[in-house]
């Protein structure tokens, strides 16, 4: 059983703005995948330890599956909201959201759509996905496949570059059929401020989704031109993201880091909002997970006696179950970890 939970009897809201806050600019690390294999390798690895994010340029998602995505998103949040609380209803856990993140009273400037993204789900789309245009659909449908292609392929290189025996290792859970992968697209609208007397000039900077770090294997982001996205590589020290749409954010989840025995870092993000942008940003994530079932322990040749275990072996369903039963700034992390 996981130590040390426990149980809120009052829902505290989220911070809904950011104040004052250190921020400091840095440049994320560019993975060019045209490079020769070994580079590639060395530059993932690399970043995955020093950074647990990186950009991934030169990839093999074509720009039209990438477009057809991003514009059917934005014609869905378009829509008026009774057309799009309608989206796949009917007690499921995926689908339409507004501003509730999770089911502890998080709360941020942000709408979503969920799906569930293994092999099966995606291919029956039409069939189990209800209230959802049909262009959304087939685009979802595509850019998934692409973005599950572009994971795999990641994480064989990153097995490559640590030395694991089966290169397979982690690309293997998010090709079952019963993997539990998402995708979800955010849609940040306009955070427009009155002019009134009493904000005059000022610029107001909104949380659009609270800091967290993801819980699964890797995470591949896509977003449009509009900023948002800053990552703490250091607590309390917020580092922007610069949007390259272009290109894919990649990033280490909580169970890559306990696989790597803690050598690459699942590292905290968030997204802000700021009063003067006029365009809204957009993302489209794809969380790559194992199957509910599956053992999450480090392969033998990443514990050795200068590094001993940092975790213990659990069950992604485990994980996912106290993911949920926290807060989504809580670490979930640490309370897997060997005394
Ligand atoms: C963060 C990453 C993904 O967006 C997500 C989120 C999930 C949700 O929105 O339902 C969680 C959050 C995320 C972690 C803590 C829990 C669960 C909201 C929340 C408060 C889909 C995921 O897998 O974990």
């Amino acid at each position: 059983k996981p130590k040390d939970i426990f149980v809120k009897d009052m829902v505290v809201p989220s911070p809904t703005s950011v104040q004052n806050e250190n921020v400091q600019h840095i440049d994320l690390p560019i993975v060019d995948l045209a490079c020769e294999r070994s580079m590639v390798i060395k530059q993932i690895v690399k970043a995955s330890e020093e950074f647990g994010f990186f950009n991934v340029i030169n990839h093999d998602v074509p720009h039209e599956i990438i477009a057809k995505m991003e514009e059917a998103g934005f014609d869905f949040f378009a829509k008026p909201v009774d057309q799009k609380k309608v989206a796949m209803a009917a007690g499921d856990s995926f689908g339409y959201g507004s501003k509730n993140i999770g089911i502890n009273g998080d709360m941020g400037e942000v709408e979503y759509l969920l799906f569930n993204a293994s092999v099966p789900a995606i291919a029956q789309l039409s069939k189990t996905i209800s209230n959802v245009p049909s262009n959304l659909r087939s685009s979802v449908s595509a850019y998934t496949d692409a973005v599950r292609k572009l994971a795999c392929e990641i994480l064989e290189l990153m097995a490559e570059g640590i030395g694991v025996p089966n290169k397979f290792c982690f690309s293997r859970f998010i090709k079952e059929v019963d993997s539990d992968s998402l995708l979800r697209l955010n849609h940040y609208p306009h955070n427009i401020t009155n002019n009134n007397n009493n904000n005059k000039g000022c610029n107001h900077t909104k949380v659009g989704f609270g800091e967290h770090s993801d819980p699964q294997i890797l995470t591949i982001l896509r977003s449009n031109d509009v900023g948002g996205l800053q990552i703490s590589l250091q607590d309390g020290v917020w580092n922007p993201v610069i949007p390259d749409p272009s290109a894919f954010c990649v990033n280490v989840g909580d169970l890559l880091e306990v696989m790597t025995n803690g050598r690459f870092l699942s590292v905290r993000h968030r997204v802000v909002t700021h009063s003067y942008k006029k365009k809204c940003r957009m993302s489209m994530a794809y969380f790559g997970a194992p199957p509910l079932h599956a053992c999450i322990i480090a392969p033998p040749i990443m514990v050795t006696q200068e590094r001993p275990s940092l975790f213990r072996p659990f069950t992604w369903s485990e994980y996912k179950k106290v993911t949920y039963s926290l807060r989504l700034g809580d670490s979930r992390i640490n309370l897997f970890r060997n005394c």
